[in-house]
């Protein structure tokens, strides 16, 4: 019988040891962005990190995460970004609009860079909904965000330093 695959796992790990942070956090809705930006940097904190090898940029609202994400990845300072905001849905479309702009635009911030940047962008219909994933029921997703972005500064390593497969050469 033929062997059983045994695929390379190559994955990153937990730990901020060796890299560089940043947080570009909304003040709209600071009253949940606030412990979004508390747990992540708690776990940062508990990982590892040590003064100035995070740093925390605040700017208006979701909308303006974007823009400032792009230029801290394009800056070459960072191993990996994390966005933090809030958006509740309101009357009117204007949520729709923040909501669809905001999670394109981290998306090509990442992709037209190649630094990760964490998507840690409260939707909420209702302020309850947010307080429970800022810290109660819910957990607080800042803590998640901040080990996605330890896990993926550590793989972002690897993946570019993983030689190319035997007899194969790299794709352009
Ligand atoms: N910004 C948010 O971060 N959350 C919201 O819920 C929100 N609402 O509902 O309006 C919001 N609006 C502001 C927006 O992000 C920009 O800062 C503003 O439009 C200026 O460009």
């Amino acid at each position: 019988m033929a062997d059983k695959l045994q695929p390379q796992r190559i994955s990153g790990e937990l730990t901020a040891h060796g890299s560089r942070f940043a947080i570009v956090v909304s003040r709209f809705n600071g009253f949940i962005t606030d412990r979004l930006l508390a747990a992540a940097l708690d776990a940062f904190e508990r990982s590892g990190a040590k003064s100035g090898e995070v740093d925390v940029v605040p700017v208006p609202g979701a909308f303006e995460l974007p823009l400032a994400a792009k230029k801290l990845a394009l800056s070459g300072k960072y191993d990996a970004l994390v966005a933090i905001g809030c958006v509740l849905r309101g009357e009117t479309s204007h949520y729709d609009y923040v909501c669809s702009e905001t999670s394109r635009g981290l998306q090509l911030a990442q992709m037209d860079t190649g630094v990760p940047v964490i998507f840690c962008v409260l939707t909420c219909d209702t302020l309850e909904q947010a307080i429970d994933r800022a810290g109660l029921k819910g957990g607080n997703k800042g803590f998640e965000a901040g080990l996605a972005a330890m896990e993926m500064a550590q793989l972002s390593r690897k993946l570019k330093s993983a030689p190319p497969p035997a007899g194969k050469a790299r794709r352009k």
